[in-house]
């Protein structure tokens, strides 16, 4: 949704997406904890065994690569290029190394506190891998200040997980990915929403998201070098060459990437939102938004097996008012129609108002489908979602800055 901003639509619409990758990431935990490693080339080889020479450099610190030490290399030739300091003779006046061997239970442990920090700074993480994660922080920070708020996440890591970081900050994942790459090691690079394709235009087509190596050379032969010669590349060009994925790497070339941060794993709640063009109090064009949102959040939990015990919409004023209203029933239940009466009925406060943007949510889900509720259990009324995940982010009067596209809907949770 971000990447497509309307004319007239303001910046600060757009999302704010972290890419967060820790440097060196095995190397750094090595150092965590043997401090004595500080600024000294390390190795850490998978299969490898202290002593011996077989297996292959899983990372090497930013000091060894300086070396010639690289990922994916057999320990041979790493050893070859900086031998190991523990059994380098006396007279050896070279550089060496400190070789170590994959702990991956220590690792997990590290990542684990980086985690939580994560966890602790933004309401939508997507943990991609044991040492990288997107972020949407965009109901947290505007652009004018997310440098600092992602410096601050950075030394954060750093003083409370013992690893450093890298961040990238874009309107889209795979822009941010890319960014976070782009000054590595310890790098902070923040590309707002005006600057997208002119950070992306000059660099390498392998620098960006979704381009390997043999794409990249495929590329190349075909004339096309940097991000803005694929940006400026006939789509149709790309796809009967690549297929789908052809669209895809043009889409990243151009700075556009609709995919939402959404957390791997069970979510704590599931909603749809949409704006209008123009805010409308048209009771009828309200009420056929609400209905088809409800139609698309029931359909999501109904993929994901969902239960959900509370049903709540967002009423969005012009030019931010934020209201939320919710409504819990006794048990879980999978009701489309219920949500949909549910929505209607909450929304029902605020006919005669303009409304701006609408939502419907689901929360309190459980994913045990034997645990459904009879449906004549109801709690009534409720006050404003009282969970951690449900009142982070829109109580009323909050401040809403998460846009989307006028017309469309997105699948983010609220919080
Ligand atoms: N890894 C591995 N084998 C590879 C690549 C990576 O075992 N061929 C492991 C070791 C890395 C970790 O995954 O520490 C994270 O991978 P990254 O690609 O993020 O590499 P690093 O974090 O080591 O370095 P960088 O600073 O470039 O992110
Ligand atoms: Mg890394």
């Amino acid at each position: 949704m971000s990447g497509s901003r309307l004319p007239g639509t303001p910046a600060g619409e757009e999302r704010v997406v972290l890419h967060v990758d820790m440097d060196c990431f095995y190397a750094a935990c090595e150092r965590r904890r043997d401090p004595t490693l500080a600024g000294e080339p390390v190795v850490v080889g998978m299969g490898y065994e202290a002593g011996e020479r077989h297996g292959a450099v899983a990372t090497a610190s930013y000091e060894a690569r300086a070396h010639g030490v690289e990922s994916a290399q057999p320990i041979s030739g790493a050893l070859a290029a900086l031998p190991r300091a523990a059994t380098a003779p006396p007279d050896h006046e070279g550089p060496v190394g400190h070789y170590r061997p994959v702990d991956l239970p220590y690792y997990r442990e590290v990542s684990e506190e980086v985690r939580a920090i994560l966890h602790d700074v933004a309401d939508a993480v997507r943990e991609v891998s044991i040492d990288e994660a997107y972020l949407d922080v965009t109901d947290r920070v505007g652009w004018h200040s997310v440098e600092i708020f992602a410096g601050s996440l950075r030394e954060r890591i750093e003083r409370e997980a013992g690893v450093s970081a890298s961040v990238g900050v874009a309107p889209n994942m795979s822009t941010a990915k890319v960014a976070s790459d782009h000054d590595k090691p310890e790098g902070l690079v923040v590309v707002p929403p005006d600057a997208v394709r002119e950070f992306l235009a000059p660099l390498p087509v392998d620098e960006l998201h979704g381009v390997g190596p043999v794409t990249a050379r495929e590329l190349r032969s075909l004339g096309i070098e940097t991000a803005g010669d694929l940006a400026s590349t006939p789509r149709d060009r790309l796809v009967s060459r690549f297929g789908s994925r052809g669209g895809t790497i043009h889409d990243h070339a151009r700075g556009r990437d609709e995919r939402v941060v959404e957390p791997v794993g069970k979510p704590k709640s599931l909603s749809s939102e949409s704006a209008f063009t123009e805010a409308t109090d048209d009771v009828e064009v309200i009420r056929e938004r609400l209905r088809r949102l409800a139609d698309e959040v029931t359909a999501r939990a109904e993929s994901r097996d969902a239960l959900y015990k509370t049903i709540g919409v967002k009423v969005v004023e012009p030019p931010f008012d934020v209201n939320t209203r919710a409504r819990s029933l006794s048990g879980p239940v999978a009701d489309a129609s219920l949500v949909e009466s549910v929505a209607l009925d909450l929304a029902r406060e605020f006919e005669g108002e303009r409304v701006r943007k609408l939502g419907v949510r689901v929360s309190n889900l459980s994913f045990d489908a034997a645990t459904q509720a009879p449906l004549d259990a109801w709690e009534g009324e409720s006050p404003p979602p009282t969970s951690a995940e449900d009142d982070a982010d829109d109580g009323p009067g909050g401040t809403e800055r998460g846009g989307d596209p006028e017309g469309q809907t997105t699948f983010v949770d609220f919080s």
